[in-house]
C-alpha cells in the first residue's frame, strides 16, 4: 500500500508526495483553495464563498489519486474536490522558513558596478511583445532598465508608461520637466549635482517607478548614476547587523514643502522589511529628510553611524553604474529599490529631461499576464 496520500491528525491535514518531497497541507487550507466552480468563478477566478461558509470542523475523510488529480472528500460537507498536483506543488507551504531578515525572492538579482544591461529599442518594445516582456523583466529583476530610440517629442515619457500601466499623477503633474529653472520648486530643477536618492520618500505610498526621458543633453556633466539599494542594504547587513537592524526597525521622516499648498510628510524606515523579513523598500533622499524623531535617545548615535555608513555605500563607486543620457534615451527605476543620481551640470548648452511616475504593481501585473499568455501576440 502506498504511504501517500496520508491523512494526519484525524483528517485535519494530509501528507502528499509532490515532486518527490512529502508536503503537508491542512484540510482548511485545501478547502479554502478549492478551484471548483462553486468555490471560484470560472470566468474571473474570484472566490464565490466566504471563509464563514466553510465549516470550522472541516476534515478530510478520504483522498486518493484519480488519474492526474487528487480527489479529496471533505466532511461535514461531503464535498469531493479535485486538486492539480502541479498547482499544489507551486503553492506548497510546508517548507523551510525564510532566511535571515533582508532576504529577497528569486525574481530579484542584486547588482553592483558590474551590471551591464542592454538598452532595449523603443520601436521594438512597442511592436514586439517578446522585446517588451524582456524589458519589463529587467525592471523586475534589476529594478532598472534602459530604452533607446524614444521619440524626443515632449510627452512621450507618458506613452512609455502606457506600454505597461498608468501614469501616477503627483503634485509635480502628470509629467514633469527636469531642467534648470529660475525659482526652482525642487533642487532637481537646478544645475546642482544630486546625491543618489529615491524620489518622493515624503509620499505615502511613494511612487513605485520613475521614468526619465532625455530630450536634450548638450551640457558638460549631467551624467546619470544608478545604485542598487538592495545591494547597499545587503552590504550593510553583512558588515553590521546591528546597523541594519537600527535602520530597518526605526522610522525616518521625510518632508517636502517647496510650493504653496504642499506639505507632504511621511514616516517610514530607510530600509523597509516585510513582516516575514523580506526586503521590501529603500527610501533614501538627503534633500527631503526631515528631523528624525522616532529613534530613542539611547540609539540615536548608533543610528546616525549606520545612516552614515549607508550614505557611504550609496556613494561607493564599486556599486554604481554611470552613463550619460543622450536625446532619445530613457530609463525606468524601481523607485523603492534603485537610487539614481546626477553629476553637476557645468558649462553652457541645454539639458532637458521629462519624467513621470507609475506604479510598480501595474508593471508586474502586465509582465505576469504577458508571460502567462505566451508571446504570440
Ligand atoms: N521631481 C523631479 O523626490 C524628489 O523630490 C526628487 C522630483 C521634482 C519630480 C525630485
Ligand atoms: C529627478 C532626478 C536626475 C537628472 O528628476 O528626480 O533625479 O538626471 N533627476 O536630472
Ligand atoms: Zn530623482
Amino acid at each position: 500500500m502506498d504511504a501517500f496520500p496520508r491523512l494526519l491528525e484525524d483528517g485535519a491535514a494530509i501528507e502528499l508526495l509532490l515532486g518527490g518531497t512529502p508536503r503537508r497541507f491542512h484540510a482548511m487550507w485545501l478547502r479554502d483553495n478549492a478551484q471548483d466552480p462553486q468555490t471560484r468563478s470560472p470566468g474571473n477566478g474570484q472566490k464565490l464563498i466566504t471563509l464563514l461558509e466553510i465549516p470550522s470542523d472541516t476534515r478530510i475523510a478520504e483522498a486518493g489519486w484519480s488519474g492526474e488529480s487528487l480527489a479529496v472528500r471533505f466532511e461535514p460537507e461531503g464535498k469531493v474536490i479535485e486538486f492539480d498536483p502541479d498547482w499544489l506543488l507551486a503553492r506548497a507551504y510546508d517548507k523551510a522558513p525564510p532566511p535571515a531578515a533582508g532576504w529577497t525572492g528569486d525574481a530579484v538579482t542584486r547588482w553592483d558596478s558590474g551590471l551591464s544591461l542592454p538598452a532595449e529599442d523603443y520601436s521594438a518594445v512597442v511592436a514586439d511583445k517578446t522585446a517588451r516582456l524582456r524589458w519589463l523583466e529587467q525592471v523586475r529583476r534589476y529594478g532598472f532598465a534602459r530604452l533607446s530610440g524614444v521619440p524626443t517629442a515632449p510627452g512621450t515619457v507618458t506613452e512609455v508608461a502606457g506600454l505597461f500601466g498608468y501614469v501616477r499623477e503627483t503634485n509635480y503633474g502628470r509629467l514633469f520637466d527636469v531642467r534648470a529653472e529660475v525659482n526652482p520648486s525642487n533642487l532637481a530643477y537646478t544645475n546642482l549635482g544630486l546625491q543618489a536618492h529615491t524620489d518622493n520618500p515624503y509620499r505615502d505610498p511613494a511612487p513605485g517607478l520613475q521614468l526619465l526621458a532625455c530630450l536634450e543633453n548638450g551640457v558638460e556633466g549631467g551624467e546619470s548614476v544608478v545604485v542598487d539599494g538592495f545591494t547597499v542594504a545587503e552590504r550593510l547587513r553583512v558588515e553590521s547587523p546591528e546597523g541594519f537592524d537600527l535602520l530597518s526597525r526605526h522610522c525616518a521622516r521625510f518632508e517636502y514643502s517647496g510650493t504653496a499648498g504642499v506639505r507632504l510628510r511621511a514616516k517610514r524606515p530607510l530600509i523597509e522589511l516585510g513582516a516575514d523579513g523580506e526586503l521590501i523598500a529603500i527610501r533614501f533622499n538627503n534633500r527631503s529628510a526631515a528631523a528624525f524623531t522616532d529613534i530613542p535617545y539611547d540609539r540615536m548615535a548608533a543610528y546616525y553611524a549606520a545612516y552614515r555608513r549607508m550614505a557611504e555605500l550609496v556613494e561607493e563607486p564599486s556599486l554604481a553604474v554611470t552613463f550619460k543620457l543622450a536625446p532619445g534615451d530613457l530609463f525606468i527605476v524601481d523607485n523603492l529599490r534603485v537610487l539614481h543620481a546626477r553629476t553637476a551640470i557645468t558649462g553652457s548648452g541645454s539639458r532637458w529631461l521629462q519624467g513621470c511616475y507609475a506604479d510598480r504593481d501595474g508593471l508586474l501585473s502586465a509582465l505576469a499576464a504577458g508571460e502567462e499568455e505566451g508571446t504570440d501576440q
